[in-house]
């Protein structure tokens, strides 16, 4: 087997792009030209597909990596027959690794150059033809929607039409304000740069402004022909900002932002992508959005003609002093996240204590060592072991929901995500084979994990393939709370904090260290007995850590 480095392919003007989504992971076989990972310049978004059919052997970017052309993204272990022949005086049998750009990208940035042919901006009111900015290719390319119609009124920057190639979506804004005239393209027609979109009327054309090329008709060019300077640079504006959904041919006037393979799919399963909320970064609408929303119109209640309205948004400053904090990348997926966690898990929480008396002497006994091996031992990593226990003694919680309902994935392994708090917001990395390691390996591997964690070096890796997650807040206080689940999981722990209470044995109020806990899970999944008896074989673990080791 040979492998092939894929690297970031020329990307014209743009220096750096940010690796914005990861469509594989480590191991995975593509096909050639299905989609590897998303870069996203401030101008575009961009798919990049495999150059050939492979498996995954590594991924060398991370999510948020800036990235320029020639950088490495990934390595694909191919068949024989796609590698190239080995050197001559190479050893025949010899992998070979070789060095290829991921195909180039269809999506111009704001090329410099003016366009021939057009005119001054005109105080006059004049008829002005607006067309397709230079694509960067000879290519045709698809309309996928059209925003405007004839008779609306429109300003600079509001978006005309939505093209798509095999690679990337591009919204083409206004160059001016003004009404249209008439609208020469329709929806599922195919355009090269150059070609005439619509006849605008405008009494002032934007100077400086990148966008649409313009060209004034024949009449009002003899008006401005007194002053012609150049036209500014078309511009494409790609779906960094929010571009128009999917709708057949009227505009819709709603703002989505998706990259051509969700907008396929969307249009394939008839999905107005407006509808649908974006978990991906800057909201972007990723494929499991979109399956997500079919499931949760199929599955949705019927409300009695009930609609729930939505919070409205409300000018504060009316009642006092504000100020707009904008939002980390990281605070608006997980908020997407817990939103439809929330709203399509039936949760039931069941509330538990644990008496870890005797875990927490022997913790203190353990304190000398750890410190000798340089560690702390809190808690957590005996938590990790009993849920791994829990886990396998009642396997009905190791598993996921298959979308159709039909079947559940029974899970093998042990692989149990934990809560981290950053100043960026929350992630889970996932501890693997929990199981089988011991606690003195969980206690560093915590250590490790939240470090990275707060440091953002986690990578996409070590955020996957978790069964069910601790959230674990006892350090901080409080006597139980409710944890969202962390779906396509079907349970979690919600840890707080050992408090010494009365507790009545043998005739007498003894003082013993009480950990309260609250285990939520999927009640599609897991039945209301198999949660209580889950807790309660949870509880008895961490009350008697000798059945550890059992
Ligand atoms: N009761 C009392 N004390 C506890 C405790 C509990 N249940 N759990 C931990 N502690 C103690 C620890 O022993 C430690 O004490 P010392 O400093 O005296 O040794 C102290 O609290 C701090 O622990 P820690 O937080 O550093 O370590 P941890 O292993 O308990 O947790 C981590 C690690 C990464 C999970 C934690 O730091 C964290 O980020 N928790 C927040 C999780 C979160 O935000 N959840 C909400 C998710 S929303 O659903």
């Amino acid at each position: 087997m040979a492998t092939e480095k894929i690297t970031v392919p020329d990307l014209g003007d743009a220096s750096e792009v940010e690796v914005i989504e990861l469509l594989v992971a480590v191991g995975d076989k593509v096909e050639e030209n299905d989609s590897l990972l998303v870069l996203e310049s401030d101008k575009a978004a961009m798919e990049i597909p495999a150059p050939m059919a492979g498996v995954v052997k590594s991924i060398e970017v991370n999510l948020g990596d800036q990235v320029s052309s020639g950088s490495p993204m990934l390595t694909l272990e191919v068949g024989d027959s796609a590698s190239p022949a080995p050197a001559e005086d190479a050893p025949a049998e010899e992998p070979a690794t070789e060095t290829r750009e991921a195909p180039k990208q269809e999506v111009s940035e704001a090329p410099p150059e003016t366009a021939a042919g057009n005119q001054s901006a005109s105080d006059n009111a004049s008829v002005i033809t607006i067309s397709v900015p230079d694509l960067g290719t000879e290519d045709e390319v698809e309309i996928i929607e059209v925003h405007v119609a004839a008779g609306d009124t429109i300003d600079v920057d509001d978006p005309l039409i939505t093209l798509e190639s095999d690679k990337a979506a591009m919204e083409v804004p206004s160059t001016s304000a003004g009404t249209v005239e008439e609208v020469l393209i329709a929806v599922g027609g195919k355009v090269k740069t150059g070609a005439d979109i619509l006849k605008l009327k405008t009494s002032s054309v934007a100077v400086g402004q990148p966008a649409a090329e313009q060209k004034q008709d024949a009449n009002a060019q003899a008006a401005a022909a007194e002053k012609p300077a150049p036209t500014p640079a078309a511009k494409v504006t790609p779906p960094a900002e929010p571009v128009a959904a999917a709708a057949p041919s009227a505009p819709t006037g709603g703002k989505v932002y998706a990259g051509p393979a969700v907008r396929k799919l969307a249009r394939e399963l008839g999905v107005d992508l407006a509808q649908v909320k974006g978990s991906g970064a800057r909201s972007r609408i990723v494929k499991e959005d979109v399956h997500e929303y079919v499931k949760s119109r199929i599955n949705a209640p019927a409300t009695g003609g009930l609609q729930v309205s939505a919070v409205p948004d409300i000018d504060f400053s009316q009642f006092g002093e504000i100020e707009q904090v904008p939002r980390s990348k990281l605070q608006k997926v997980t908020a997407a996240n817990m939103q439809r966690n929330w709203s399509s898990v039936p949760h039931v929480a069941q509330f538990n204590e644990a008496d870890v008396t005797d875990l927490e002497d022997f913790r203190a006994q353990l304190k000398a060592e750890a410190d000798k091996r340089g560690t702390k031992l809190t808690p957590l990593p005996f938590l990790l072991k009993a849920v791994a226990k829990a886990l396998a003694e009642y396997p009905q919680f190791n598993v996921s929901l298959h979308s159709s309902g039909e079947y559940v994935i029974q899970k093998k392994y042990y692989h149990i995500g934990m809560a981290v708090a950053t100043p960026a917001g929350l992630v889970v990395p996932v501890i693997r084979d929990v199981d089988k390691k011991s606690v003195w390996d969980l206690s560093t591997e915590i250590i490790e994990l939240s470090n990275k964690a707060r440091d953002r070096k986690l990578s996409l890796e070590e955020m996957q393939g978790a069964c069910f997650t601790i959230s674990s807040l006892g350090a901080l206080g409080g006597t139980g709370f409710i944890p969202i689940i962390n779906a396509p999981e079907v349970a979690i722990l919600g840890v707080s904090k050992t408090e010494i209470k009365p507790v009545f044995i043998d005739g007498e109020f003894q003082p013993r260290k009480i950990l309260p806990f609250t285990l939520c899970y999927d009640h599609k999944a897991v039945n209301g007995l198999d949660g209580g008896m889950f807790a309660d074989y949870l509880a008895r673990l961490l009350s008697d850590i000798r059945q550890l080791i059992l």
